[in-house]
């Protein structure tokens, strides 16, 4: 059998004042966890190493620029460690950070690394930036400045075989970040090149009326219970349409005291089902085994759930 153990990584509140280190140190705590009992991956969420800092404004460069990490995170001092001991224990990591290229571009990414070759194996740059280049008139709304701080990924979705895992049968993985878990081109770019798990982390504002467009007198809970609900509608029914397992993992709770962001990540099934999710929008460790065998339709090109896209994609005109 193709079995696997992945486990995600949910991350609690992190506060603009939170030092690096703290936030590393809990990161290590909770990859620690997962290791002990048994993950053979773990995913953290988007952005992971800080808090979602594209809700603030900020006009000062340095400062700016104090929230991103070289292309290769592995080396810099702030986020090293936990690569290096995600080598030591020989368990991969797939993990979002903020990312200043050589060449001056930002983007918001990810990488998928590889802990028996000690290397990133793949890495994606987020595809759908939310939010706005400007922030909101109103200075108590909640902004999201993705498109004012990161150029749009550059990288596609490409799905890659992950060597070492499963019995050596290089399963087929695919990242994706936050907002783009919303797009089904996303989803069926992936399942179209056979993905057997997709990676998503994500910062998803609970009660944020300005941004998600709504009534600001609508009541917060049921707001944060909308964006709970279509979190899991959307990991559950792309798992269940591509064929494929999800792992989502949040950086969620109650940042600074005033900005909230949900929990609820979860393990999916080829099904459709929830394998293990979070109780707490806390530091927590969900684990679950993933028997890659059962998204075999992905793989059975005879199967009749499975059809390729036809290529004319535009409406006909049809003439009376
Ligand atoms: N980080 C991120 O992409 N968050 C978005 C918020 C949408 S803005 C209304 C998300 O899709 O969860």
């Amino acid at each position: 059998s193709r079995k696997i153990r992945i486990a995600a990584a949910q991350i609690g509140a992190v506060h603009r004042t939170d030092p690096r280190q703290k936030t590393l140190d809990r990161m290590l705590k909770l990859f620690e966890d997962a290791a002990s009992q048994g993950a053979e991956l773990v995913l953290f969420p988007e952005t992971a190493f800080t808090t979602f800092f594209p809700r603030h404004l900020f006009n000062d460069p340095d400062e700016l620029a104090s929230w991103f990490e070289h292309s290769d995170v592995t080396a810099s001092s702030n986020t090293a460690p936990l690569f290096s001991k995600a080598k030591d224990l020989g368990v991969d990591i797939a993990v979002g950070f903020a990312e200043a290229a050589d060449n001056g571009e930002r983007f918001n990414a990810c990488v998928y690394y590889h802990a028996r070759t000690g290397s990133i194996l793949s890495k994606y740059r987020k595809i759908h930036l939310p939010g706005d280049f400007e922030p909101f008139a109103d200075p108590e709304a909640t902004n999201q400045l993705e498109k004012r701080y990161f150029k749009p990924g550059d990288l596609g979705f490409e799905a890659f075989r992950v060597p070492d895992l499963a019995d050596g049968s290089e399963p087929i993985m695919g990242m994706m970040i936050c907002n783009d878990r919303r797009w089904p081109e996303a989803w069926r770019s992936l399942g179209l090149q056979g993905v057997e798990v997709v990676l998503c982390g994500y910062n998803t504002a609970g009660f944020a009326p300005d941004l998600w467009g709504s009534d600001k007198n609508q009541d917060p809970q049921k707001a944060e219970e909308t964006a709970l609900f279509h979190h899991k509608l959307v990991m559950q029914a792309n798992s269940y349409m591509n064929a494929t397992y999800s792992v989502s993992a949040a950086r969620c709770g109650m940042d600074d005291g005033k900005y909230s962001l949900i929990g609820g990540s979860c393990i999916t099934g080829p099904e459709g089902e929830i394998l293990a999710e979070t109780r707490t929008v806390d530091d927590e460790v969900i684990i679950a085994d993933c028997d890659l065998d059962l998204a075999l339709p992905a793989h059975n090109p005879a199967d009749r759930r499975r059809r390729t896209p036809p290529t004319q994609l535009k409406p006909k005109t049809i003439r009376h």
